[in-house]
């Protein structure tokens, strides 16, 4: 039987909240044991407090039991593409996202949404097909939820990939890995809202975590994730998946066997 374990999200905002039209500083999710809940509300809060968007002035962080089993999944293998600058960073990018079968017309729609839509706090969900957008969440979009991958092995596997051991690489990899194990993900596309952090990525399940080392120049607040989704239809059971299913992830060295 597994243990209770507890969804703890943290969200927080400058100027007002965000209900009231604050800027978005900093938003979190992990998934704790009972002994663990305090420890995962401090690394929460330190996010939020430190961090390169700003002070915030409201912040919210709560926890609440999960009622489901969770399912664990490996995380997906990594690539680095190293670029010189961001406008090759984005060739690299719109070249994955066409090996993953979405349509250039599609890509070219999704920049266009990125552009009319800053400072989000969640995932924009973007038919492959049509190229429209799906969700209704507006600036908030879509938050992927209840997932984690706990310090221990992460910290074993980061060490082995020649991957940074920081806590932005697991979560990137973590909410990564959740989205791309979905059958209607066709793949993911993002790139931080924090102004000095510069590497995005492209993932799929096929292509796996496709690092990208540069896809906007330093200073730049505009961040982006989108999701390209292959059947729109069932969107609601999408996104029921992406906020609800408890993911954890777990690695083992012995059953690590491809070799990039
Ligand atoms: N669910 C959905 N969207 C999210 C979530 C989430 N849990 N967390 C962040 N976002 C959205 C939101 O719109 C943010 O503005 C945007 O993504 C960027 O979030 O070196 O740090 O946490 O391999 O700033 C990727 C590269 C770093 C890491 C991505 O994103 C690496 C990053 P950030
Ligand atoms: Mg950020």
């Amino acid at each position: 039987m597994q243990d209770k374990f507890f969804s703890v999200r943290m969200r927080a905002a400058k100027d007002a909240s965000h209900e009231k039209g604050g800027k978005h500083i900093s938003g979190g999710e992990m998934l704790a044991t009972y002994e663990n809940i305090k420890k995962a509300m401090n690394t929460l809060m330190d996010k939020a407090l430190s961090h390169a968007r700003g002070a915030p002035d409201f912040m919210q962080i709560q926890f609440e039991e999960v009622d489901k089993p969770f399912h664990l999944l490996a995380p997906l293998h990594i690539k680095t593409n190293t670029v010189s600058n961001a406008d090759e960073g984005h060739e690299v990018a719109i070249n994955l996202l066409k090996k993953c079968g979405v349509p250039k017309q599609t890509i070219d729609m999704a920049y266009d949404v990125i552009s009319q839509n800053d400072g989000m706090r969640g995932a924009i969900l973007i038919d492959a097909h049509s190229g429209e957008r799906v969700d209704n969440r507006g600036k908030k979009g879509i938050r992927v939820s209840r997932m984690d991958w706990f310090d221990e092995t992460f910290e074993k596997w980061a060490t082995r990939q020649n991957m940074p051991v920081h806590f932005r690489v697991k979560e990137a990899v973590t909410l990564a890995t959740k989205v791309a194990n979905h059958p209607d993900t066709i793949a993911e596309l993002c790139w931080s809202d924090d102004p000095d952090y510069v590497t995005g990525y492209v993932a799929s399940k096929e292509l796996g975590y496709q690092r990208i080392s540069n896809l906007k120049e330093y200073g730049d607040e505009r961040g982006c994730r989108i999701f390209f989704v292959g059947r729109s239809e069932n969107i609601e059971t999408y996104i029921d998946y992406l906020e609800k299913e408890p993911i954890l992830l777990e690695w083992e060295e012995e059953n690590d066997t491809r070799i990039n």
